[in-house]
């Protein structure tokens, strides 16, 4: 195809050239995310997903919160105060690699670091923040119960009083970080005397608080996940979150991870596409390469329209999130149509790559199943259609 010298080649990796929007501040977090990555994940991580787990979890996370990456969109506190479209990207750059180090970030910067930072006391932020952010410290969000993942304001854990004390009584199901963590924030029904859902610093090492691991997962499987039990677990009044009652404290934490996710997404279908190109064009069936048949140019330029509008849609939301526009219907906009996408995209993907698409030489079926996670959680794809839902008929539809 003929086009002016001047202007630059087309790149299958930024097919609508969103790159030319970001400023020079953006551009060298991206390339110092990307070079983490590339040094300190990628020749490991199908090992890691295959053993189940990342064997320096605490060492991964001192080198990303080296980098500045957890709880980077926050102010003070030891956080970078980096702006939500340099957080994006660094969550494109991570999921790139996997969803699991994208989740290990996400759970501890977007959900416990903001939990305390948007709605702690002083101390809680002082105890907590500037370790959490050097990743000395790993924290958990501890939302979702066995019986109550959807509709988590049905929750059956308890914090009840006790003289000063709280003391909290439950279990957590499917807590990212919770079998590595130091601390977990734990959502709990307090009577209506005390505001309905509460938001409590638990330090992991309490007595009455364990945090068995989920094991047998075909998804997310370079990441900790776990349980978490509350038997009696007795806390000073110190320990309640006081800035927050009700289930909007939880809700708002997630508008932050699942704003991360919008971009995430974009990684890993970023990655499969990448993967996909390439084997293409190597791989000859028939007498010539299969990147030359017009039935896998058609996968493959379905998967780069679906690739570039939904890294135009991350970066438009990224700019609102900057200018304080960016509402939470909007969020869901985003991670329903990207998940969905990236989702749709890695699986095309590995039809291309035949027999050696099933493989963990190839990073497309770990990103594809890494996905089945990302669809799942911070709001399954049809919680996010009923929010849409609802923003556009004004009428909810959950229950
Ligand atoms: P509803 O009556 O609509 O709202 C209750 C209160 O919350 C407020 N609110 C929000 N506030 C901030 N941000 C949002 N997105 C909010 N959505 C609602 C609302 O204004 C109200 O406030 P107030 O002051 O009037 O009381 O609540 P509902 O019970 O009908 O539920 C609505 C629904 C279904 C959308 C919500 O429950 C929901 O989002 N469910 C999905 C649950 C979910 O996403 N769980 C995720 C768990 S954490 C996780 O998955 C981490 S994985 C991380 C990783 O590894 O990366
Ligand atoms: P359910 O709510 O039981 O839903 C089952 C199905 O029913 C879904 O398809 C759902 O969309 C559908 N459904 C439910 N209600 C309706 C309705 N009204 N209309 C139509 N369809 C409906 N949680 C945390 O709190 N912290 C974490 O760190 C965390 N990490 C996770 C890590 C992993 C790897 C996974 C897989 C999950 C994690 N979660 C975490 C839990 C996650 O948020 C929940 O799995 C999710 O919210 C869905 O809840 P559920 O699994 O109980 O499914």
């Amino acid at each position: 195809m003929s086009t002016s010298s001047a202007l630059p080649p087309f790149d299958p990796a930024d097919p609508l050239a969103v790159d030319g929007l970001l400023s020079a501040e953006e551009e060298a977090v991206r390339s110092s995310v990307r070079r983490l990555c590339a040094e300190r994940v990628d020749p490991y991580i199908a090992e890691w997903f295959e053993a189940g787990e990342i064997p320096d979890i605490r060492g991964l996370a001192k080198e990303l919160g080296a980098l500045g990456l957890l709880g980077m969109h926050l102010e003070g506190y030891g956080c970078a105060g980096m702006s939500a479209t340099a957080y994006g990207l660094a969550c494109l750059e991570l999921e790139a690699s996997d969803s699991g180090i994208r989740s290990l970030v996400s759970v501890q910067g977007s959900l416990a670091m903001y939990a305390i930072w948007r709605w702690g006391s002083e101390e809680q932020k002082q105890e907590w923040l500037p370790r959490m952010a050097a990743g000395e410290a790993i924290g958990c969000f501890g939302l979702t119960e066995p019986d109550h993942g959807s509709d988590p304001g049905s929750m059956r854990t308890r914090a009840r009083r006790d003289g000063s004390d709280w003391v909290l009584d439950g279990r957590k199901l499917w807590i990212t970080n919770a079998p590595v963590a130091d601390v977990a924030v734990v959502w709990a029904q307090a009577g209506p005397e005390d505001g309905g859902v509460r938001g409590f610093v638990v330090p992991t090492d309490t007595p009455g608080f364990s945090a068995p691991e989920i094991k047998h997962k075909l998804s997310l499987r370079a990441s900790a996940t776990g349980e978490i039990v509350l038997d009696g677990v007795r806390l000073p009044a110190t320990a309640v979150l006081p800035e927050v009652s009700g289930l909007k404290g939880p809700l708002s934490c997630l508008n932050e991870a699942r704003y991360g996710i919008v971009w995430g997404a974009m990684g890993a279908a970023r990655s499969a596409i990448e993967s996909a190109l390439g084997y293409a064009k190597d791989r000859e069936q028939f007498g010539r390469p299969i990147a030359g048949f017009q039935l896998t140019q058609q996968k493959l330029a379905d998967m780069s329209l679906e690739y570039g509008k939904g890294l135009l849609l991350a970066m438009h939301l990224g700019r609102l999130k900057d200018a304080g526009r960016l509402r939470p219907e909007q969020v869901s906009y985003g991670k329903l149509n990207n998940v969905r996408e990236a989702i749709e995209i890695c699986r095309t993907a590995r039809t291309i790559l035949g027999a050696n698409g099933i493989s963990l030489e190839y990073p497309v079926i770990r990103h594809a199943n890494n996905l089945e996670s990302v669809l799942t959680y911070e709001g399954t794809v049809e919680m996010h259609t009923l929010v849409v839902g609802q923003a556009l008929t004004g009428i909810a539809a959950f229950r």
